[in-house]
């Protein structure tokens, strides 16, 4: 059997060169951190867990993290094993001690939030990502933009590592695989995924239990967060764009925080007259952060980045300082441009 497709978006070697490296710094006793973007999901926060545990075994001392404080881990993968391990911003390592930075799933360096300060810091990067839209920061780069999940890379990197998946490696490996390709439906999922799927539930991941807790799980406050989001939900025919929001008073409401606003643009996208659709999200400055989600025929990321955002062509995200309407008007207007 060959490897999986997306090898061939790497570099010739990257992946072997990673491996020496590591392999050199676990020698060494070097100190790792790895870091997820911030609101991580779960191949961000599965990508690092398991680089953490598999790297952790050959030897090198790695520090997890997410650059942000406070660290709101969504509940579904508050019980992946390593989750304890992480270290909030202000805990790190200062940047003189750290020997190599690994970020997990980050297409540019504002995603890893205070993270960040240790490319300032000139650290050494390794950089792991499936993003089209990587800035191309880092200093060795494995950025797969035709692999499912960042999760693939990692699981790949350390085959090459030889270190073994064990339930626990295996089960953050697969929090990770199931959530970015939505339980294996979206077009990105191909063989590989699948028989690194296999392979994972094969090494105890305990799956049923696992998809359970992250897709068929809601809070009664996320339930209720839904019912505001949907009463005023809005539909565009002319660009076929569902839209809608949520207010920071509904989210203070139900004790929720900005996070629990992922879920409901995975029940808006489903309308089926929708083409795209918009959730957008109070920002702490007064601005809106906009989560956009197209079927397949438009390319959102296109959309996302007229605002400065980035992402996939399916699934992308960007912040403006408008009020919800000035920023559905602009939406609707580049959409119908496109
Ligand atoms: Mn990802």
């Amino acid at each position: 059997m060959s490897g999986p497709p997306w090898l061939e978006d790497l570099e010739d070697g990257a992946l072997e060169t990673a491996a020496t490296r590591l392999r050199a710094a676990a020698g060494r006793g070097d100190l790792a951190v790895v870091a997820a973007h911030v609101s991580p999901d779960g191949d961000a926060l599965g990508g690092v867990l398991a680089l953490h545990l598999g790297l952790r075994q050959l030897g090198l001392r790695t520090v997890p993290t997410v650059g942000e404080s406070p660290l709101k881990i969504p509940a579904a993968l508050a019980e992946l094993a390593g989750v304890d391990d992480l270290l909030p911003p202000g805990a790190l390592p200062p940047a003189d001690e750290v020997d190599l930075l690994i970020t997990v799933d980050a297409a540019s360096p504002d995603r890893l939030g205070r993270v960040a300060s240790y490319l300032e810091a000139e650290v050494p990067c390794l950089v792991l990502d499936h993003h089209a839209t990587s800035t191309g920061f880092g200093d060795l780069r494995l950025v797969a933009p035709s692999a499912a999940a960042t999760v693939q890379i990692v699981a790949e990197l350390l085959r090459v590592l030889e270190v073994p998946f064990d339930r626990d490696l295996a089960t953050c490996l697969y929090a990770g695989l199931v959530t970015d390709t939505g339980r294996f439906g979206y077009p990105g999922t191909d063989r590989s995924a699948m028989e690194l799927a296999g392979e994972l539930l094969e090494a105890g991941v305990p799956h049923a239990e696992l998809t359970g807790r992250l897709f068929d799980t809601r809070s009664l406050g996320e339930l209720k967060l839904l019912g505001h989001a949907l009463q005023r939900l809005s539909f565009d025919p002319e660009v076929a764009l569902v839209h809608t929001y949520v207010t920071h008073g509904e989210l203070t409401g139900v004790g929720l925080g900005l996070e629990a606003v992922e879920a409901v643009i995975d029940v808006v996208r489903t309308a089926d007259l929708a083409e795209v659709a918009l959730v957008l999200k109070p920002a702490p400055d007064g601005a809106w952060k906009g989560s956009l989600r197209s079927r397949g025929r438009v390319d959102v990321s296109g959309v996302a980045s007229r605002f400065g955002g980035g992402g996939h062509a399916r699934a992308a995200g960007f912040t403006a300082e408008a009020e919800p309407d000035e920023i559905v008007r602009e939406v609707v207007s580049l959409l119908s441009e496109a």
